[in-house]
C-alpha cells in the first residue's frame, strides 16, 4: 500500500489565498464531497489514506502538497511563500515524523511543495511568486548526500511549477509549454494540454495511474490516447481556490 497524507477540506476554505483567480463563493460541503472522491479515486489506485483532522482556521489547508516534500530518505517540511499558510506546515511535521526524519526550509527561504517537480534524482523548483532562490539553495544543501540535483525553473503565467508540467508516466509529462520551458526535460516525452485548457497540466501519478480533473476532457483524451489509465474527479469547488489534484495529497509511499 502507498500511504497518502491528506486533510479535510476548511469551513474557512472561502478565505483562501488566490492570485491567478477572481474569488467566487465555494460550497464547503461539495468541496468536502469532492475531497472525499479525490481520496477513493487515489484508494482505488492502491494508496491508503491517512486523512488529518480539518483546520478551522486555515483556509487553504486542505493543500497539504505545498507543506511538505516527501522523499525515500526524508522529508522536508517547506515554509510556503503566503504567511496565511505558514501555520499549517506544524501539524504536517507531526504527522510525518514517524515516517521520516525530518528537515526543514528556514527563513528567508519560501517554498511551496507545488512548486517542486520530483523526477528520479533531478529535482525541479519553480521560481514563482511562492519559492525563491534561497530555498533552491537550502534544499540542495538537504538533499546533496542523496545524490540529488536542485535546479531552478522559471514559471510565468501559472501559481506553481505543477500548474505548468506534472508527470504522468516513468519517461512521461503533462505540460503547458506557454508557462514553462519543456527543452528543460530533456529525455522526457511530453503531452501537451490542449490549447483550450491551459490549467490542464497538474495531474496524480501514482502507481502507474493517473488522477485527473473531469474539468478538461480535451487533454484527457490525449492522456487516453497516449494508453495511461486515468480516473477521472470532479473538483470544481477546490479548483475556486486555486487548487488542482496534486495538492491535495503527500505521497510518503
Ligand atoms: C494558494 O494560493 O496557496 C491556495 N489557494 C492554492 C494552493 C494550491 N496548491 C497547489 O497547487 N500545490
Amino acid at each position: 500500500m502507498t500511504l497518502c497524507i491528506t486533510r479535510e477540506v476548511s469551513p474557512a476554505m472561502n478565505q483562501c489565498e488566490l492570485t491567478h483567480l477572481e474569488r467566487q463563493p465555494i460550497d464547503i460541503s461539495l468541496a468536502r464531497e469532492q475531497h472525499h472522491a479525490y481520496e477513493e479515486a487515489l484508494a482505488a489506485l492502491g494508496c491508503e489514506i491517512l486523512r488529518l483532522p480539518p483546520e478551522p482556521d486555515l483556509p487553504d489547508s486542505v493543500f497539504v502538497e505545498d507543506t511538505a516534500l516527501v522523499f525515500p530518505e526524508v522529508a522536508v517540511i517547506t515554509r510556503p511563500g503566503a504567511d496565511s499558510r505558514k501555520p499549517e506546515c506544524a501539524s504536517i511535521e507531526t504527522a510525518l515524523t514517524p515516517y521520516r526524519p525530518i528537515r526543514k526550509i528556514e527563513a528567508p527561504a519560501t517554498l511551496d511543495g507545488g512548486d517542486v517537480l520530483v523526477l528520479d534524482k533531478e529535482v525541479f523548483v519553480g521560481l514563482s511568486t511562492r519559492s525563491n532562490e534561497a530555498a533552491i539553495s537550502q534544499l540542495q544543501d538537504i538533499l546533496a548526500p542523496y545524490g540529488y540535483r536542485v535546479r531552478g525553473v522559471p514559471v510565468t503565467g501559472c501559481l506553481h511549477l505543477k500548474s505548468a508540467v506534472s508527470r504522468v508516466g516513468e519517461r512521461l509529462l503533462l505540460l503547458n509549454p506557454d508557462w514553462v520551458d519543456e527543452r528543460i526535460f530533456e529525455g522526457f516525452d511530453i503531452v501537451h494540454v490542449h490549447p483550450e485548457e491551459p490549467y490542464a497540466a497538474n495531474a496524480v501519478y501514482v502507481n502507474g495511474g493517473v488522477v485527473y480533473p473531469a474539468a478538461f476532457p480535451k487533454t484527457l483524451k490525449r492522456l487516453q490516447e497516449a494508453g495511461l489509465r486515468v480516473h477521472t474527479v470532479d473538483i470544481s469547488e477546490l479548483a475556486k481556490a486555486e487548487g488542482a489534484v496534486t495538492c491535495c495529497s503527500l505521497v510518503v509511499g
